[in-house]
C-alpha cells in the first residue's frame, strides 16, 4: 500500500511536472493555440464564449477562434465583422479613420442585442482588433473597460530573415531557419501557422523570406512554388511573402551578360520573373535588395545609380502592385572614406529620383546595429523619398541569443531622436507624417529560428514583441510595451512583472556598459563578432579593424568626426551638427562617436574620461549580477523550465561580461598606460590571453 500511494505520488508529481512544464513555445499568446504539439491552455475554463461571426472569411474564423479560445467565460457574446456588412454600417461607427487595416472594439446593439464588437474596414483589420482585445484582457483590462481604437501608423511591418536556403541564418542563434526549403512546398510545417499567428497578434503584416546575401536560386521555379506555399499558409493572417533578390539573378539564372538596369534585356528579364512570381503569389508583397554592399552584386557595378537598379526593379513589379525595399547599407571597400559617411554620400544626391513604389531601407544607425549608435544622418535627409527603418532584432553586437538584452529602449532611443529639422523625429521620416509619404515601412532583421522557444529565450521573444509593436506605433514607448509582454508572457503575478520589466529596461545600457560605453562600437571579434576583440588592426580593409573605430594611442581615443576628422557631423542637420561638432555640447553617451579625446579629460561625473569608462564597465558587469539577484527572487514564481533556462543564460551574460571588461580594460591599459582607479579589480588575466582566446564553429557566421 505505501509503495503503491509512492507510486501515485510519483505520478502526481510527474503530471504537475508536465503541467508546469513550458518551453516557450506560446510566445506571448497564452492562450493556447499550438497547432504543432497540444499546450497547457492558461484561459479561464467554463462554457465557451459565443462568438457570432458576420460574413465569414478565413481570416474573421481566425479572428474569432483566438477569441472563443481565450476569453473568460460568461462574459458578453462578441462579435466579429468587418464595415462593410450591413447591419455594421447601419451602426454608423468611425471606421473612416481605421484605414485598412486599422479596428475598433467597443460594445453596441446589433439586431436588439448587446454584444462586443470588433471591426475593421477588412477582415485583417478585425483580426488586430481580436488581438488587441486579447492583449487588453490579458494586461488587467475587463470587457467592460474594452473600447480600443487602433490604426497602424506604418504601412509596411516587415520581417527580413537572413535564412539561407541550407538551413542556416546568418547572424541568428535560435537554431536552424524555420523554413524547411527541402520538404516545402509538400510539407507544411504546423509551425509557419503559429509564426504566422504570432506575427499578426502584434500587427507585422510581411515577411521577407531569404538571406539579403541572396542566392539567384530563390527565384527558381522550384523556390518560388516553395514560397508561395507559406504564403498560402500566412494568407489569412494578413501576412505578406517578399523574397531578397539577387541584383545579378539575370546572369545567373538568365544567362544574360550583364545585369546592367539600363539593358532592356536586363529590365524584360525582371519584368517576366516578376509576372512569373505574382502567378504563383498573387498578393507578393515585393523585393528587398542589398546591392553593392559587402560583395553583393548592384548597379554600381556598371556605373548605373542605386536609382537606376531599384527603378527597373520597381517597374517590373509595378503591374502587380509590389514594391521594392532598396537597402542603403552600402559601404565599399574602394571608399576610404569613413564608413559612417558612405551610405549618406551615396544616397542623399538621389533623393527625388526614385520611383514612387520604392522605400529606401535604412539601418537606425551608420555603422551597423552596435549597441549605440546615434541615429543615421540620412533620416531627415531625403525628404522626397520614404526611408525604411531597418532594426536588428536579432543580437549580433548584443550578446547573441544567450545574453539579456531588452532592445525596446534602443528603438526608442532611435525613433525618438530629433533629426534637426524643426520639430521632426526619427519616427516622423518613417511613419511619413513629416512628409507626407503614404507608403511607409519598418523592417526587422528576425531572432526567430527552430528553437522550441523561437528566438533562443524567453526574454528574447519581447524583442520581436517590441518591435511589432513599435512597428504599427514608432510612438510607443519601450516600458509599457515591456510591461505588456511580461504580463502576457509571465501571467499577472505583478512581482514576476515588476522584476521582468526592471531587468529588462537597464538591459540594454548594461550591454553598452560592458562592451564599451560613451560612443565605443564595433570593438568585437572578428568575423563571427561573438566577444571582445578591440586589439585587432590587422585585418585587410581598414574598417575591418576595431582599432579603425576607436582609434586609441597613449593620449586619448575616439574617432574624430569633426571637421578635423571625417567632418561626418555635417550629415547632420545644422542644429544637430552644431551640438555634435563641440566635445562639450555632445552627449556623453556618444561622445567618443564624434570626437578622439584625451584620457584624463574631464567628464560630468567629476571623473576623468579613462575613470568614467573603468566605471561604464564595473556598471554593466555590475548590472548582470544585479539581475541574477533579481531572477533568483522570483524562482518560487516562474515555471520551472523557463526560469531555469533564463537563470543558465544569465549566467553565461555575466562569465561574458566580465570577459568583455577584463579584455577591454587590459587593451586600453597596455595603450594608455595608465593605472587602474583605486578599489578597482583588475582584469584576471593578461592581454595575451584575451588575444589568444579563438573560436570556431561559432554560430550565426557564414
Ligand atoms: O550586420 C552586418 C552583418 C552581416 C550582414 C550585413 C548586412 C546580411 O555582420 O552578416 O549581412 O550587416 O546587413 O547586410
Amino acid at each position: 500500500m505505501k509503495a503503491f500511494s509512492g507510486l501515485i505520488g510519483a505520478v502526481a508529481l510527474l503530471l504537475a511536472g508536465t503541467a508546469h512544464a513550458d518551453d516557450g513555445y506560446r510566445l506571448w499568446l497564452r492562450h493556447g493555440g499550438e497547432t504543432a504539439r497540444p499546450a497547457p491552455v492558461d484561459a479561464p475554463a467554463g462554457a465557451p464564449m459565443t462568438v457570432a461571426v458576420r460574413g465569414a472569411t478565413p481570416t474573421l474564423r481566425l479572428a474569432a477562434d483566438e477569441l472563443a479560445r481565450a476569453m473568460p467565460a460568461g462574459t458578453m457574446p462578441v462579435t466579429v465583422a468587418t464595415a462593410g456588412d450591413a447591419g455594421i454600417a447601419a451602426l454608423r461607427l468611425p471606421f473612416a479613420a481605421l484605414g485598412d487595416e486599422g479596428y475598433l472594439v467597443r460594445t453596441v446593439t446589433l439586431d436588439g442585442k448587446r454584444t462586443l464588437l470588433i471591426a475593421g474596414n477588412s477582415d485583417r483589420g478585425t483580426l488586430y482588433g481580436a488581438f488587441a482585445l486579447l492583449r487588453h484582457l490579458a494586461t488587467g483590462g475587463t470587457t467592460s473597460t474594452a473600447a480600443l481604437t487602433s490604426a497602424p501608423k506604418v504601412k509596411l511591418r516587415v520581417l527580413n530573415h537572413w535564412d539561407n536556403l541550407d538551413g542556416t541564418v546568418e547572424r541568428g542563434y535560435a537554431g536552424q531557419s524555420l523554413w524547411d526549403w527541402w520538404t516545402l512546398p509538400d510539407l507544411k510545417d504546423p509551425r509557419y501557422t503559429d509564426y504566422a499567428r504570432a506575427n499578426a497578434s502584434l500587427g507585422i503584416n510581411g515577411t521577407v523570406l531569404n538571406n539579403v546575401n541572396a542566392k539567384a536560386d530563390s527565384l527558381t521555379p522550384r523556390y518560388i512554388a516553395k514560397a508561395a506555399a507559406l504564403a498560402d499558409v500566412f494568407r489569412p493572417w494578413g501576412i505578406k511573402v517578399y523574397l531578397s533578390a539577387r541584383f545579378s539573378a539575370p546572369i545567373e539564372l538568365g544567362g544574360l551578360k550583364t545585369a546592367d538596369p539600363r539593358d532592356p534585356a536586363v529590365a524584360a528579364w525582371w519584368k517576366a520573373k516578376a509576372d512569373e512570381i505574382y502567378r504563383a503569389i498573387p498578393d507578393f508583397g515585393g523585393f528587398l535588395v542589398k546591392a553593392n554592399s559587402e560583395g553583393q552584386p548592384g548597379p554600381r557595378d556598371y556605373n548605373a545609380s542605386h536609382a537606376d537598379g531599384a527603378n527597373m526593379l520597381a517597374a517590373a513589379v509595378r503591374p502587380h502592385g509590389g514594391i521594392v525595399m532598396w537597402r542603403a547599407f552600402v559601404y565599399a571597400d574602394t571608399d576610404p572614406t569613413d564608413r559612417a559617411k558612405q551610405a549618406y554620400s551615396e544616397f542623399k544626391p538621389l533623393d527625388g529620383t526614385f520611383a514612387d513604389n520604392v522605400l529606401v531601407q535604412v539601418k537606425n544607425g551608420a555603422i551597423d546595429f552596435q549597441p549605440r549608435e546615434p541615429f543615421h544622418p540620412l533620416f531627415g535627409a531625403m525628404p522626397k523619398t520614404p526611408l525604411m527603418m531597418e532594426f536588428q532584432i536579432t543580437k549580433e553586437y548584443l550578446g547573441f541569443a544567450t545574453h539579456l538584452a531588452y532592445l525596446g529602449p534602443l528603438f526608442e532611443e532611435t525613433l525618438a531622436a530629433k533629426t534637426g529639422r524643426g520639430r521632426e523625429t526619427v519616427a516622423g521620416v518613417v511613419d511619413g507624417s513629416s512628409e507626407g509619404h503614404r507608403l511607409t515601412g519598418m523592417a526587422g532583421v528576425a531572432n526567430i529560428g527552430r528553437d522550441r522557444d523561437w528566438s533562443g529565450s524567453t526574454f528574447n521573444q519581447a524583442n520581436w514583441y517590441a518591435f511589432g509593436r513599435m512597428a504599427w506605433d514608432p510612438a510607443l514607448p519601450a516600458e509599457p510595451l515591456a510591461r505588456e509582454w511580461a504580463q502576457q508572457t509571465f501571467g499577472g503575478d505583478a512581482r514576476v512583472v515588476d522584476t521582468a520589466v526592471a531587468m529588462m529596461m537597464g538591459s540594454r545600457e548594461a550591454v553598452v556598459d560592458y562592451t564599451g560605453a560613451l560612443g565605443l562600437a564595433h570593438l568585437m571579434a572578428t568575423g563571427h563578432h561573438y566577444g571582445p576583440g578591440p586589439w585587432v588592426s590587422d585585418l585587410k580593409r581598414p574598417e575591418w579593424n576595431p582599432a579603425y573605430y576607436h582609434k586609441a594611442d597613449r593620449d586619448g581615443i575616439g574617432f574624430d568626426r569633426t571637421k578635423t576628422g571625417s567632418n561626418a557631423v555635417a550629415q547632420y542637420a545644422a542644429p544637430i551638427a552644431r551640438q555634435l561638432a563641440d566635445p562639450k555640447t555632445t552627449p556623453e553617451r556618444d561622445l567618443l562617436w564624434f570626437h578622439h579625446v584625451r584620457w584624463d579629460r574631464p567628464m560630468r561625473s567629476g571623473k576623468t574620461l579613462w575613470q568614467d569608462l573603468v566605471a561604464h564597465y564595473d556598471r554593466g558587469v555590475g548590472y548582470v549580477a544585479g539581475m541574477r539577484r533579481q531572477w533568483d527572487g522570483v524562482r518560487a514564481l516562474v515555471d520551472a523550465e523557463r526560469w531555469q533556462k533564463t537563470a543558465d543564460d544569465l549566467a553565461v551574460q555575466e562569465r561574458e561580461a566580465r570577459w568583455w571588461r577584463d579584455a577591454s580594460l587590459s587593451y586600453w591599459m597596455s595603450v594608455n598606460r595608465l593605472p587602474l582607479p583605486a578599489g578597482v579589480t583588475p582584469p584576471e588575466h593578461d592581454l595575451a590571453w584575451y588575444r589568444a582566446q579563438h573560436f570556431d564553429y561559432v554560430p550565426g557566421h557564414y
